[in-house]
């Protein structure tokens, strides 16, 4: 039967390219876009598009049969900044949301399903350097209690139901083609566009905060490589850690710095600071490397010349 997947959250920072990946390689017409928000400009006029609320599960749920859908990547959350300042719709959109999935796969035997959990699952009290994949894991945001608790279904629906359920702890993702959503570590993304247009950033987090980061197409083709592998090399059920490199403000900021000497950086920490500093300052992702081969390929110098290669000025 051939393939047909349904990427629910398909207008957000990671679902926009990870839809454009998969249809490069399954055609348009199999990847069918999915998303509560309009459909991104992007993705317009490229293949099927459903307007498709997670938390309405009849709805999914119909939409899986019409559609005739093997494999799901349920993107749709809601990010660590964003659910501290609700974290009852937080917690429902990120646990039932992913509960509808599993349940739908379980029932209509999907193929694979892909979902995201993040390096937010580690807490205070978890490793500080190359956290490993086994450790002290006690989640002090809404967010990281989500994602771990939702590492579990995922583990308990694989176990007792046999649902093929994939998943990857991302750190902070840096983008160009879609805006994020509510992340403590959109930092990172917002000082391009910041940079190449007002050659000033004022910056949410200190200086010499280090964070877990990695550029979106290092995202997507993990993404893709973990799904695409042999069953039997998958050996974490839960989510595996993965990692790309870890910078500061202070590095990313002198990095651009580099091609735009005109910038300046000022800092004024908000609420954000306190969640950054619950969470690793690197990952260790050799059990991915070992599982499935993962190999990380953009470091600082590689993202933002990209990035700024393809931030418009304004003219
Ligand atoms: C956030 N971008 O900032 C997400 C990420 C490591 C955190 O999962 O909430």
């Amino acid at each position: 039967m051939k393939d047909k997947i349904l990427v629910i959250g398909a207008s957000g920072q990671i679902g926009v390219e990870l839809t454009l990946a998969l249809r490069k390689i399954y055609g348009n017409e199999n990847v069918v876009a999915s998303d509560l928000r309009e459909q991104s400009p992007l993705l317009e006029g490229k293949g099927p598009y459903v307007s498709l609320d997670v938390m309405n599960k009849e709805m999914l749920h119909v939409q899986v049969i019409r559609q005739n859908i093997t494999q799901i990547y349920l993107l749709a959350a809601v990010l660590s900044a964003t659910g501290e300042k609700n974290p009852g719709l937080a917690w429902n959109l990120n646990m039932q949301g992913l509960l509808n999935v599993l349940d739908i796969a379980r029932e209509e035997q999907i193929k694979k399903v892909f979902w995201p959990s993040s390096i937010a699952v580690f807490g205070p009290s978890s490793p500080k350097q190359n956290c490993p994949q086994q450790t002290i894991i006690e989640p002090a945001t809404v967010y990281g209690i989500s994602k771990f608790a939702g590492e579990f279904w995922c583990h308990y629906y694989y176990q007792r139901y046999n649902v093929d359920v994939r998943s990857v702890r991302y750190p902070g993702l840096i983008s160009y083609k879609s805006a994020p959503g509510g992340g403590t570590t959109d930092y990172a993304v917002e000082i391009f566009k910041a940079a190449v247009e007002d050659k000033k950033y004022e910056c949410f987090i200190r200086e010499d905060t280090y964070l877990p980061m990695m550029y979106m197409p290092d995202a997507i083709r993990a993404t893709i490589e973990l799904m695409e592998s042999e069953a039997k090399k998958i050996s974490i059920r839960t989510s595996y850690n993965l990692s790309a490199i870890s910078f500061s403000p202070k590095e990313i900021a002198a990095a651009i710095q580099k091609h735009i000497p005109a910038f300046t950086i000022q800092y004024k920490p908000d609420y954000r600071q306190k969640l950054a500093n619950g969470w690793p300052q690197s990952i260790d992702d050799s059990v991915a490397r070992k599982d499935w081969g993962w190999q990380h390929e953009y470091d600082l110098e590689a993202i933002v010349k990209d990035m700024l290669d393809n931030t418009p000025a304004i003219n």
